[in-house]
């Protein structure tokens, strides 16, 4: 088969893509709808025009460039993000997006032709890091998620989805669900430290697990930090703290798979000798069982109730996201599991932890994800890396099922 990967040519994209929102001391800052995430898109979009795809942009910034196929009918799709958490590495996301721009390369340069159009998508805030939820680009794009009530979140600086939008130039005119593949296939970083402890090539994943983020706002009352004594205090940061403690204790009495993070924590006024009178906390809840979650949740927001009430506070809690556990094809499963023993790569079934833009398109179309190693398990983290050697095997396979599903006519 003349259909071949060029390695240096997707690391280069790797890299250049990572060049922009770059920070100080490695790593990268993309937030979605930035201006550097503006500047990420104009760039693979700009590899997509030369590579002579046909480019659509939808009403809430999803993109995809596709390759024309034997038959006009619906396309074989690699998708992913290129918007990155605060603390971002090279590989989350945009590994998904440059290996099938390197998949649509390859067939270009060997003149392929394929039964079906093959093409690559990039999906608006993937993160939910700036803007809750994550996935709210593809989660749209799949019926989801409701347009109207996106494009009016506000992100954590105080601008809505909609505004920033139109301010970077991406509120496009493809409509919801105007995005209809034939399956749906992403490669991403395994982001956590399986694949590397069992010195495994390739995860096969079957599926995402249950997602439940929530913020708990703590009103109380501000006071003198020496003059008041305790039983007079109406402290909102020890409910915020002991909400944060309890999340934690939810997590190890469950034990795994359940996982508890409290990633934002803020007391105001936030001086050393006033006592709180306002606490905001985030909490991010997942479980591949969804009962399981639900009782996590139930738990945490009891203990939230009880915690204020001790304290004389009130608490808020506001969903940020809810996403149950999603199942991926068996059918294409399976087939990266066998590509990836017919190349002679190590392979296991894994859940994924994180949540990715293919759980989306999971309930329409035959829909499936191929991991690699991340070094270290660590990702969100300025740290990520992925040897190319550890990235090769997963573009392989990732190849091997798009031929298989497009169907190579002739090359
Ligand atoms: O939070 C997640 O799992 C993903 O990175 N958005
Ligand atoms: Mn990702
Ligand atoms: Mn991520």
């Amino acid at each position: 088969m003349n259909v071949q990967i060029n390695l240096n040519r997707l690391m280069g994209r790797i890299f250049a893509l990572g060049e922009i929102g770059a920070l100080h001391g490695g790593g990268v800052k993309r937030l979605a709808l930035s201006d550097e995430d503006r500047a990420g898109r104009d760039l693979v979009i700009k590899w997509m025009e030369e590579a002579g795809l046909q480019i659509t942009t939808d009403v809430i910034g999803n993109t995809w460039g596709v390759r024309a196929g034997f038959e006009d009918a619906a396309p074989v799709i690699i998708g992913s993000h290129i918007d990155t958490v605060a603390t971002g590495g090279l590989y989350d996301g945009a590994l998904g997006v440059l290996a099938g721009l390197e998949i649509i390369q390859a067939l270009n340069d060997a003149g392929a032709v394929t039964r079906l159009p093959v093409g690559i998508a990039f999906f608006t805030n993937e993160e939910g890091a700036r803007f809750a939820p994550d996935m709210m680009g593809s989660g749209v794009a799949q019926g989801a998620l409701d347009l109207d009530e996106m494009l009016s979140v506000q992100g954590i600086d105080g601008k809505t989805v909609g505004e920033e939008l139109l301010r970077i130039g991406y509120a496009g005119k493809a409509s919801v669900l105007a995005l209809r593949p034939h399956c749906f296939l992403e490669l991403h970083i395994e982001q956590g430290p399986v694949l590397e402890a069992e010195s495994l090539a390739i995860g096969a994943v079957t599926g995402v697990q249950g997602i439940s983020w929530a913020e708990y706002v703590i009103e109380g009352q501000s006071c003198h930090a020496g003059t008041t004594p305790m039983v007079m205090r109406h402290d909102a940061g020890l409910v915020a703290a002991q909400i944060a403690v309890e999340a934690r204790a939810i997590a190890n009495d469950f034990g795994s798979p359940q996982v508890a993070t409290v990633g934002m924590f803020d007391v105001s006024p936030g001086l050393v000798n006033v006592v709180p009178e306002r606490a905001v906390l985030t909490v991010d809840l997942r479980n591949t069982c969804d009962e399981t979650l639900k009782k996590a949740e139930e738990r945490l927001n009891r203990a939230a109730e009880d915690f204020a009430v001790a304290q004389g506070c009130k608490v808020q809690r506001r969903s940020l996201a809810r996403f149950a556990p999603v199942k991926f094809d068996l059918g294409l499963v399976g087939e990266i599991e066998s590509h990836a023993k017919s190349l002679g790569y190590s392979v296991r079934l894994m859940p994924s932890g994180a949540g990715h833009d293919a759980q989306m398109f999971a309930p329409n179309c035959p829909t499936a994800m191929v991991f690699v190693p991340s070094k270290d398990g660590l990702s969100h983290n300025i740290n990520e890396f992925t040897a190319p050697e550890h990235i090769a095997p997963g573009v392989d396979v990732l190849l091997r099922v798009v031929l298989g599903q497009a169907e190579l006519v002739s090359q």
